[in-house]
Formats: structure tokens, sequence, C-alpha cells
């Protein structure tokens, strides 16, 4: 009985002590544009997932070229455990430093920093596509033949199915009729 006590608390214990480590405060997840990363072209926002959804208070995200300029711009929007921070543009070739803070869901706050590289500076100019309207008919071919293939699949399956009904069917009436 004793023991058996024993047991239970520890496994209470154990419990709480597993639960309280999976609660720790979360930790970022991915980034956009992720830590050193070497972009053609400056990006428009700076965005953080972290593990678990941070608290709607005190998030910053601020983005600073190496003479200290700040290229951050607005106010951080947070959707679920994603934080996005909007940038001007167009920045300049260089390397820019994320400074990063949040309050964890578990009220602790949690900062860092990360950075990357632009490697050209970025022109409102895109070129042109060369023929951006083409059709793609093979694809869409594709896929309507793979359809009907399923279809004709189903067809078959449909077949099969009544035809073994109707056989257990028979042999069902022909195995009571031979009990009787
Ligand atoms: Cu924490």
């Amino acid at each position: 009985m004793l023991r058996t006590t024993t047991l239970a608390l520890t496994l209470v214990a154990w419990t709480f002590a597993t639960l309280g480590t999976a609660q720790a405060h979360e930790t970022v997840a991915s980034t956009t544009p992720s830590a050193n990363e070497a972009l053609p072209e400056g990006p428009e926002e700076v965005s953080m997932t972290f593990t678990a959804e941070p608290l709607d208070v005190g998030s910053s995200i601020s983005v600073v070229d190496s003479a200290g300029e700040t290229w951050s711009t607005g106010e951080v929007q947070r959707d679920a455990a994603t934080l996005t921070q909007p940038l001007r543009t167009p920045m300049p070739a260089g390397s820019y430093e994320v400074r990063w803070r949040t309050v964890s869901s578990d009220g602790h706050p949690i900062s860092g920093t990360f950075s990357f590289t632009v490697t050209a500076t970025g022109t409102t100019d895109q070129p042109e596509p060369t023929n951006p309207q083409e059709p793609e008919p093979t694809s869409s071919e594709a896929a309507n033949e793979g359809e009907s293939s399923i279809s004709f699949g189903i067809l078959v399956l449909a077949t099969l199915a009544v035809v073994v009904a109707g056989v257990a069917v028979r042999a069902l009436i022909k195995n009571r009729r031979q009990r009787t």
C-alpha cells in the first residue's frame, strides 16, 4: 500500500516536472529571412515564427544596418505565433541586424538578434517576364486525364463491389435453401 502511494506520488511529481518543461517559454522556430541568409535584394518585411504564440504585449523587431540606421518601419504585426515587421525599401546592399524582443506566453520576456545580408541594392524596375500569359495546356490536360482515370477506377471498383455482393447474396440464399 505504502509502495503504491509512493509510486503514485512519484508519477504525479514526474508528470508535473514534464509539464513544466513542456510549458517553458517559446523559442524561435524560424525566421524570414533566415539567420545569415544572403538575399539578392532587400526584403519588404522580416517575419519570425515562434514555437508558441507570444503574448500580445511588448513585441518589437528593429532592423538596423551596419551604420546604425534603422530600416524597420511601422508596427509589428502578430498573426498567431508569427511576428512580422515591415521594412523601408529599397534597402541598400550590406549587412543588417534584426533585434527582436517579445513576451513569451508564460510571461517571460524573450529577446535575441540575428543577421542577414543584402547583396545588391533593390530597384523598383522589375525585369519584364518574357511571356507572362503563356497558357499551360499540357499540365491541365494531364490533370484532366488523371481525373478521368480516377473516376474510371472508381467505376471498376463499384462494378466489382456489385459483382462480389451479388455472389455473396447468391451463396447466402443457396446456403439457406440447403439448411431448410
Ligand atoms: Cu519562460
